[in-house]
This record gives structure tokens, C-alpha cells and sequence, in this order.
């Protein structure tokens, strides 16, 4: 294998607005990942993504300029990152139609995610949500990306990019694409639903009781905490008390990853505490760490102007890096003219 420049890329879909679970996810580490020097760093909304499930457009394209004031807001600087929009840079959708033609329909069909949102009506789903590891593949390796931060339900479609690159380097006998790692990292990879604790933290769920959106008001993130559900007994101790209650371990999840301590430490300080006494505490943290990047967003998206130059320039720089990684890969696969 050759050695490739360290680069990150990750991204989010703007399928709705941006929740606490992909903040903490996801968002704080692109964040600090961007302040490290040791590498590139290229983040995107991805609308083609979206779009794998029916959205308004009008609606798309107000997610899409908020998403991107949410980003900057959370800390990205679209100075030292590349930041964009993913159907504007379409040799996305160029590497991903050769990927789709590498992977497999069996890979595909393991795929949790596709099983989750086809659910029992898999007939009628798009054919673009059962290719969708297939373009999150080409998003990464386009721009021949070593890391890519994620949350924990995304672990399987990054096995799948790298099945892909294995796949891909062994049919043309070439070492081209990088094995990407994942970087799943945190006090809170995995975000529930507050109504649900089996359930993951998601912004399309019907119920908008179940998540902390970036843009909740101080009094809506209050009302959400204190309506958690969680169960009558108290905190324990210690973390093993917490195995057989998902509801109560999300929350102390949450309470740590938005206080940048470890679960052990939250438990160690709130052992004993009824829910009635912890969630006050955990609506004060989370309203004085969101409540900032909620008015910053505010600020940004009311010069969608200002947000269109910077997601342009962006798709500019990104583009840059895109083109030549595309016109190899046609090469390698024999399209004339590449
Ligand atoms: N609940 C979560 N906990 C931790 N991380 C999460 N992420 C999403 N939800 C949680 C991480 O956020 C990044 C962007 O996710 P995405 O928007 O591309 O898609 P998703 O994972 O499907 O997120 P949603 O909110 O559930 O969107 P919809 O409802 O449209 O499907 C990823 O790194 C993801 O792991």
C-alpha cells in the first residue's frame, strides 16, 4: 500500500435539523479532529443522501444553508476545513456509480441501516437507500480519506467502504484506494431516543418529544429533559447499575459527553440521585453548552448569502481534490477519454 496523506472526511445528511445526537456523535469530534494538525480535514452535508427518502425540496434547501450555519457554529472553520455540499461536487456520484457496480447485492442487504428505514415494505423503498453505503463509500474514498469520524451506527457502512476498496484494488490489481479506519470515539457514540432507549436518536423520528434539535429553546430542551423517559429507581453507584436501563444510561451518557467527563465520573458524582433531581442538572448543562451554538446558527442562517459563498468555495476546494482521485479511477477501469 502507498502511503497517503492523513485526510478525514465525514459527513451529515441534511434530512432534517441537526440533533444533540449528531452533535455529540459525531460534530464535536470533526471539531476537534479539524484543531489537530496532523491531517486534512473535509466535511460535508450530504443532500444526495437525503434524498434517499422523500424530501420537500424547499425543505432541503433551508436544512441544507442551516446544516451549514450548524456546522460552523459547532466549531468548524470553513478556513481550515473543507466544507460543502455534496451535489455540488458531483464526482461523488461518479465514483459512486462505479462503486455500485463493485459491491455486491449481498453486502447491501446486511446492511442494518437499509433493513431499519425499508422496514417491511422493502419493495417500495428507493433504489438509492439500498445503494446508499455504495455513494457514502465514494463521499470517503473520492477524496482518499485514512480517517473518518462517525457515530456508532455508521460502523457498518464503514466496513463496507472498506470492503468496497479491498474489493475494488483486488479486481483492477491496483493498490488505489486507502483502507479507511474509523474513528468511533466518546462518551455518547450512540445517542437514544428520549422517548425509546432501544431506539437510537434521529431526526427524522415522527416524535419530535424524542430529540434535543441544535436549534430547541432553552424552555423546549428543559421540557424534553424533564419528559425523558426513564424509570422510578434511583442512580447506582456505579456503571454496572446502569446495564439493564437503557433510559438512564442514555441520559448519563449524554450528561458526560455534553460535560466532557466519563460516565464513571457522572455516576461518581450523582450516585444515589433520584431523576427528579439529575434531570434539572443535566436540562441546566445542556442548555448552557447549546443555548450559544443555537443563537450563533440563528446569526449565521439569517445571511443565506454569506453561506452560499462559503458552501461555493467550498465545493471549489473540494472539487480540486476530487477531480484528479475520479479520472484515475475511470483510467484504472478503462473508460476511454478519462
Ligand atoms: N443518535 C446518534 N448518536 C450518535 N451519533 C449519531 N449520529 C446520528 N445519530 C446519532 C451520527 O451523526 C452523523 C450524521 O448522521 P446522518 O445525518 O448522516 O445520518 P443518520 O446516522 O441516519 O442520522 P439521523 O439523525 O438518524 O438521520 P435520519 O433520521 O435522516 O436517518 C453520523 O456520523 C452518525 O453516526
Amino acid at each position: 500500500m502507498p502511503d497517503f496523506t492523513p485526510r478525514v472526511f465525514s459527513g451529515i445528511q441534511p434530512s432534517g435539523g441537526l440533533t444533540l445526537g449528531n452533535y455529540l456523535g459525531a460534530m464535536k469530534r470533526f471539531v476537534q479532529m479539524q484543531d489537530e494538525a496532523s491531517h486534512e480535514t473535509i466535511y460535508c452535508m450530504v443532500d444526495l443522501h437525503a434524498i434517499t427518502v422523500w424530501q420537500d425540496p424547499a425543505r432541503l434547501h433551508a436544512a441544507t444553508r442551516e446544516l451549514c450555519a450548524g456546522f460552523i457554529a459547532c466549531g468548524i472553520d470553513p478556513e481550515k476545513s473543507i466544507l460543502f455540499n455534496q451535489s455540488r461536487v458531483p464526482e461523488h456520484a461518479q465514483l459512486g456509480w462505479l462503486f455500485s457496480c463493485v459491491a455486491r447485492m449481498g453486502w447491501m442487504q446486511r446492511m442494518t441501516q437499509w433493513k431499519d428505514k425499508a422496514g417491511k415494505n422493502a419493495q417500495n423503498a428507493s433504489l438509492g437507500l439500498f445503494a446508499y453505503p455504495a455513494l457514502m463509500a465514494a463521499d470517503i474514498l473520492i477524496y482518499h480519506a485514512t480517517h473518518v469520524p462517525v457515530g456508532e451506527d455508521q460502523k457498518q457502512h464503514l466496513e463496507l467502504t472498506r470492503d468496497i476498496a479491498v474489493k475494488f484494488n483486488n479486481d483492477f490489481g491496483v493498490d488505489f484506494f486507502p483502507i479507511t479506519e474509523s474513528v468511533i470515539e466518546g462518551a455518547a457514540t450512540r445517542v437514544m431516543s428520549l422517548r425509546d432507549g432501544s431506539r437510537k436518536m434521529s431526526k427524522s423520528d415522527p416524535s419530535d418529544m424524542s430529540r434535543i434539535n441544535m436549534t430547541d429553546d432553552t424552555d423546549t430542551i428543559a421540557a424534553k429533559i424533564r419528559k425523558a423517559r426513564t424509570d422510578p429507581e434511583p442512580l447506582p453507584s456505579d456503571l454496572k447499575g446502569l446495564d439493564e436501563r437503557p433510559e438512564a444510561r442514555n441520559l448519563v451518557n449524554i450528561y458526560a459527553a455534553l460535560a466532557d467527563v466519563s460516565a464513571e465520573q457522572v455516576i461518581a458524582d450523582h450516585a444515589g440521585q433520584q431523576f427528579s433531581t439529575f434531570k434539572p442538572s443535566l436540562a441546566d448543562l445542556a442548555v448552557a453548552k447549546l443555548s450559544p451554538i443555537s443563537a450563533e446558527m440563528a446569526r449565521l442562517t439569517a445571511d443565506p448569502a454569506e453561506i452560499d459563498r462559503l458552501l461555493a468555495r467550498g465545493a471549489q476546494r473540494a472539487r480540486a481534490v476530487a477531480e484528479p482521485v475520479l479520472k484515475q479511477a475511470y483510467e484504472i477501469v478503462g473508460m476511454v477519454g478519462a
